[in-house]
């Protein structure tokens, strides 16, 4: 029986020292180490030895069983090595080809406009100040020269949070946030980007929008000087050959006031839809800075003298980009970010 066991493990080493798959190796374990294998049939004949050998060729089988299945998870491991080094082999990589490029995603074209506008200010030797968006009553209307009750507050549809407390309608209040720190120093020169909230509606107006407030405060500041540094705006803006107008308006917080057009960016003046066949584009309102601004805030008006403007971002991306609803701006619609 001893030679028998002895023969057998030959037999199957040599079986798995050849077996070339992970399969065949599996296979031969069930053959040699089954329940119906070769070394149980072989011990089932144990009942004819003399019982004092018995415990010997138990011992023996035993340590067969354990040689086998060492052999075997040796087999396995050195299969799965040489497959692994096959699938190396086989796969090539081309440096050459081009790479997966990241969605990184893209500046809001809002964001892009405004730094634009902020940097050519910047270049000017304006500040960037940032005021709140709630606002007190006396900042949005009362120190701007909008009387309480006066029709002029109706130009601005308001949203309240309480009798005194309103979401800003624009950003013309920095102006007074700002004097009231600066008084009487001079100069200064400012501009305040932000969000402002009216009760309005439809393709070119929306409920919250972007405004960039500008304003200057010095001695002797003129009128020209306003008209110097909106036209050196506008070309930078617009390009070199954008003209511009001065049209009388009102603020109650700004006299003389102007809004002010520029030649239609899209046709250079000739007449086009866009601008409903004018040549001109309305951007912004602007004027010089009304005495009584001044005055509440602690500046002496025979001495001093400012200048300010305001205008909506979404309005100045729409003529820029040539899009026809200020709705895209605000519906996080990627296909129409993307272009940007
Ligand atoms: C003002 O808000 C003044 N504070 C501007 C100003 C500042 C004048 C300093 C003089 C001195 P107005 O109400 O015209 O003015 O608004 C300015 C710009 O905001 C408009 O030209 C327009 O481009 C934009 N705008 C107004 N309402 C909306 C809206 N609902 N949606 C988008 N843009 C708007």
């Amino acid at each position: 029986m001893r030679e028998e066991l002895s023969r057998i493990v030959t037999q199957a080493e040599e079986a798995i020292a050849g077996a070339q798959t992970v399969e065949t190796v599996e296979e031969l374990r069930i053959r040699y180490l089954g329940k119906k294998g070769v070394l149980t049939r072989v011990l089932r004949g144990m009942g004819s030895l003399p019982p004092a050998e018995r415990p010997l060729v138990g011992k023996l089988a035993n340590e067969i069983k354990v040689r086998l299945e060492a052999d075997l998870a040796a087999r396995i491991s050195v299969l799965k090595e040489k497959e692994k080094e096959r699938k190396l082999a086989a796969e090539k990589l081309d440096v050459t080809l081009p790479g997966t490029r990241p969605f990184l995603g893209s500046v809001h074209p809002l964001t892009a406009v405004r730094t634009e506008i902020e940097d050519i200010f910047l270049g000017l030797g304006f500040q960037i100040v940032e005021g709140p968006e709630v606002e007190h009553e006396y900042y949005n209307f009362e120190a701007l020269n909008f009387p309480r009750d006066h029709p002029a507050r109706d130009m601005q549809d308001t949203f309240f949070v309480s009798d005194e407390v309103l979401l800003r309608t624009h950003t013309s209040p920095v102006q007074v946030r700002t004097f009231e720190k600066t008084a009487p120093e001079v100069p200064v020169k400012i501009i305040a980007p932000g969000k402002v909230y009216r009760e309005d509606d439809d393709a070119t107006h929306s409920p919250m929008f972007n405004q960039i407030e500008g304003f200057a405060v010095d001695t002797r500041i003129t009128l020209g000087d306003l008209k110097g540094v909106l036209h050196s705006f506008v070309r930078q803006l617009y390009g070199e050959k954008t003209r511009m107008r001065f049209r009388a308006s009102f603020f109650p917080f700004t006299e003389p006031s102007a809004e002010v057009d520029i030649s239609c960016v899209i046709c250079g003046g000739h007449g086009c839809r866009v601008c409903s066949h004018t040549g001109w584009l309305e951007i912004l309102g602007a004027g010089m800075i009304h005495p009584r601004v001044l005055e509440v805030s602690g500046y002496d008006t025979e001495k001093v003298s400012g200048f300010a403007f305001g205008m909506g971002i979404e309005r100045i991306a729409m003529l820029k980009y040539g899009v026809d609803n200020i709705r895209l701006f605000f519906d996080n619609d990627l296909r129409f970010l993307q272009q940007f």
